[in-house]
């Protein structure tokens, strides 16, 4: 009886304790180069917990390679670089836009045409993994939509 009533209670801490469930992404988009460029991929992620969590990784089975990667303009000259972890403030919000974080997504299982949905899985510092759908848009996309 006393052993019982503790395993539930761990069961319903170790559901309280799923930070997958703090984070959210929304608006996601990926924009399809021609040919075998690279695509970039782009989100908003947001945290509804009152911890940190960090955005570690990303993979996509739509893409033989996906990294986590910021472009910056500081030199004058557009380059990016790879990054280990996107911080995600308590109640925060980051996006990753054209000229700043985003996926590259290289080496495509096959061709990627505007309109698809393609699904990148992201991993997060706590280990817990947040599958997201992303629409693929033309070269000229602003936007999810535009
Ligand atoms: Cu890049």
């Amino acid at each position: 009886m006393m052993v019982r009533t503790i395993a539930a209670a761990l069961l319903v801490a170790a559901g309280t304790a799923n930070a997958a469930d703090t984070v959210t992404a929304s608006a996601g988009w990926i924009r399809v180069l021609p040919g075998s460029l690279p695509a970039g991929g782009y989100v908003v992620f947001q945290n509804t917990g009152d911890r940190e969590v960090a955005i570690v990784d990303a993979e996509s089975p739509a893409y033989g390679m996906a990294m986590i990667h910021r472009s910056s303009t500081e030199t004058g000259m557009g380059r990016m670089e790879m990054v280990d972890r996107v911080a995600i403030p308590p109640k925060g919000t980051v996006a990753f836009s054209p000229g700043g974080y985003h996926v590259m997504l290289e080496h495509p299982t096959h061709p990627v045409t505007p309109g698809e949905p393609v699904q990148v899985i992201f991993t997060l510092s706590d280990g817990k993994k947040l599958p997201v759908t992303f629409v693929a848009r033309p070269a000229n996309a602003n936007g999810p939509k535009d």
